[in-house]
């Protein structure tokens, strides 16, 4: 695939006003009562049969459960389908997200559908508030036993074609922060990172990461994609324009 900033050849709406990731600037931050009123809702329970893939630019698995989120910025109520990730080369980048311009090395996003307004993934993917994607910044340091369970996988799906790996049992929940830290995140109105760059996303990007440890990144960097090793995955920074970053914390 050409470089991001190619994709407008093909993708047109990669030159859009409404394009993730972005870089949060937190003197721009709106601190939103309303967001707390009615706090974010995340249902995430243990999910038995994921499947584990390597899509070319990021592991990914899919869940097939009733994990669903809703409240805090959503005005309906949205299904999770899949997660994967995006990572550096090397520890001081790869999330898509940046804080006051500051990179994660990982940033992981569970991407949910909208099950109010459409029938099914396929048909949310292109419509209008078809997406909320929570982004999880993930940081070095110590072992993330629960995460231990994928990366354990992930030399099956060295390459594209490999075949895709069961998960016996994961919880979604275990990859977010701490319960407090559920509830302190950005939202804004943007799109997906990858072509085709739709900007029909509610992103809730959580401020507080979790970690991993060096020895499991290197797992997600021993990942091939199409033009060798599988790191650097991520997206540069788009412009704001016109928007809001709110917030659930000053
Ligand atoms: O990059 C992913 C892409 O691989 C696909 O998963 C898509 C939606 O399912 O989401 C984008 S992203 O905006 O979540 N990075
Ligand atoms: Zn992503």
């Amino acid at each position: 695939m050409l470089g991001p900033e190619k994709w407008h050849n093909d993708y047109p709406l990669a030159n859009g006003h409404y394009q993730s990731p972005i870089d949060i600037e937190c003197s721009q931050q709106i601190f939103q009562q309303d967001l707390l009123d009615h706090p974010l809702k995340i249902t995430y329970s243990p999910c038995s049969d994921s499947l584990l893939t390597n899509t070319g630019s990021s592991f990914m698995v899919a869940l097939g459960q009733d994990c669903v989120i809703q409240d805090g910025p959503l005005s309906y109520e949205y299904e999770l389908v899949q997660f994967h990730a995006h990572w550096g080369k090397e520890d001081y980048r790869g999330s898509e997200h940046t804080v006051n311009k500051t990179s994660h090395a990982m940033e992981i996003h569970l991407v949910h559908w909208n099950k109010t307004l459409y029938k099914n993934v396929t048909e949310a993917f292109s419509q209008p508030h078809g997406l909320a994607v929570i982004g999880v910044f993930t940081k070095i340091g110590s072992h993330h036993d629960k995460l231990q369970a994928i990366v354990d996988q992930l030399h099956k799906i060295t390459h594209q074609n490999d075949e895709a790996v069961k998960i016996s049992s994961f919880n979604p929940e275990d990859l977010l922060p701490n319960p407090q830290g559920r509830n302190a995140y950005w939202t804004y109105q943007g799109s997906l990172t990858t072509p085709p760059c739709t900007e029909n996303v509610t992103w809730i990007v959580l401020r507080d990461p979790i970690e991993i440890s060096s020895e499991q990144i290197t797992a997600f960097r021993d990942l091939q994609s199409r033009d060798g090793k599988m790191m650097d995955n991520f997206r540069p920074v788009q412009s704001l324009n016109n928007r809001q970053i709110r917030s659930t914390f000053r």
